[in-house]
């Protein structure tokens, strides 16, 4: 059904951004958000179906099972905002649930033109959803989205995947707090949740045995060089995934394997990197289910319901605002 986009972003968001992590005095490091251009939401794709990999199907897996039972325990009607479209095969089960009762507006945010356009053609199709898609940052997105609803309509944001994992722990429980802001009572969040796991298990998902993250990561790089003219010489740089235990979080990192400086014209900068010194390009945070809760409700959450993937440790959170 209808579908329309407003964008915004902006080339020198990233060229500043860029230049401010590489820069920076100490750890050097670059936004993880940016893995997403066309080439990253690509590979992220096959990360997602590769076997050491199980957070995407546990994530699916759980929507398939209870999309009813979450569905049923909102009021009705519901707006649906989604933050970070993903591919949207996960929201089906969520739309599909709702349209049993109610024709349902979807408005999937996403700064990744490219995941946007797929997310709207894959559900698009579905009978009785309107798509409204917004290219902008989550919040912004959030807010605008927000304007979209009816009066007495609710709004069910959706963040899932464990994308709430790529903040530190007090960011994103900021993050939560910020969404409440925007929500008014009895309006949903369902989140979901990575889990803690056992050692070798959360390492292999980020160092997988035929290099596909390693290739998600090396091309930020790529993408680098791509759009700002830089000369970063890949075969210099290679994948590592850490596991951080005092934070409980992975991190990924390309390491540089000389002494090097590249050029990055387009943000009009030089950097040197040491034989050994790392980029840090993401972090991925493990939670506990009784943590979430927590959090939840110190970001002005009651936690309504969890549901726990049995293979894969992941939790599918409904938080209703208070
Ligand atoms: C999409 C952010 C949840 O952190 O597990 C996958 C991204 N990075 N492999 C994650 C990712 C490396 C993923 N999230």
């Amino acid at each position: 059904m209808a579908t329309a986009v407003v964008a915004q972003y902006s080339q020198s968001d990233f060229a500043g951004e860029v230049r401010a992590g590489l820069l920076r005095p100490g750890q050097k490091e670059l936004p993880s958000k940016y893995l997403y251009d066309e080439v990253g939401s690509a590979l992220f794709e096959v990360i997602s179906v590769l076997p050491e990999y199980g957070l995407t199907r546990a994530d699916e897996r759980l929507l398939g099972r209870h999309a009813v039972d979450i569905v049923s325990r909102l009021k009705s009607d519901v707006l649906v905002a989604e933050l970070g479209s993903g591919s949207g095969r996960k929201t089906r089960w969520i739309l599909e649930a709702l349209t049993r009762r109610q024709r349902t507006t979807y408005c999937p945010i996403e700064i990744s033109p490219t995941a946007l356009a797929r997310c709207e053609s894959e559900l698009g199709q579905i009978e009785y959803v309107s798509i409204v898609g917004f290219e902008r940052p989550y919040l912004d997105g959030l807010l605008a989205a927000a304007s979209w609803r009816r009066e007495n309509e609710h709004l069910l944001v959706l963040f899932l995947g464990s994308t709430i994992g790529n903040f530190d722990r007090d960011a994103g429980e900021r993050f939560l707090a910020e969404v409440r802001r925007i929500l008014y009572p009895g309006d949903s969040l369902l989140l979901g949740t990575d889990l803690e796991k056992p050692l070798p298990q959360l390492v292999a998902a980020y160092d997988d045995s035929i290099g596909v993250t390693a290739a998600f990561n090396l091309n930020l790089l790529a993408r680098i060089n791509r759009e700002l003219g830089a000369d970063f010489d890949l075969a210099a740089f290679r994948h590592e995934a850490r596991y951080n235990s005092a934070e409980r979080r992975i991190e990924m990192h390309l390491r540089s394997l000389r002494d090097q400086s590249v050029t990055i014209p387009s943000a009009g900068f030089t950097v040197s990197l040491a034989k050994e010194e790392t980029i840090w390009t993401e972090s991925s945070h493990k939670y506990r289910a009784e943590e979430i809760t927590a959090m939840a409700q110190r970001a002005g959450y009651r936690c309504d319901a969890q549901w726990l993937d049995s293979e894969w440790p992941f939790a599918e959170n409904l938080l209703i605002a208070e």
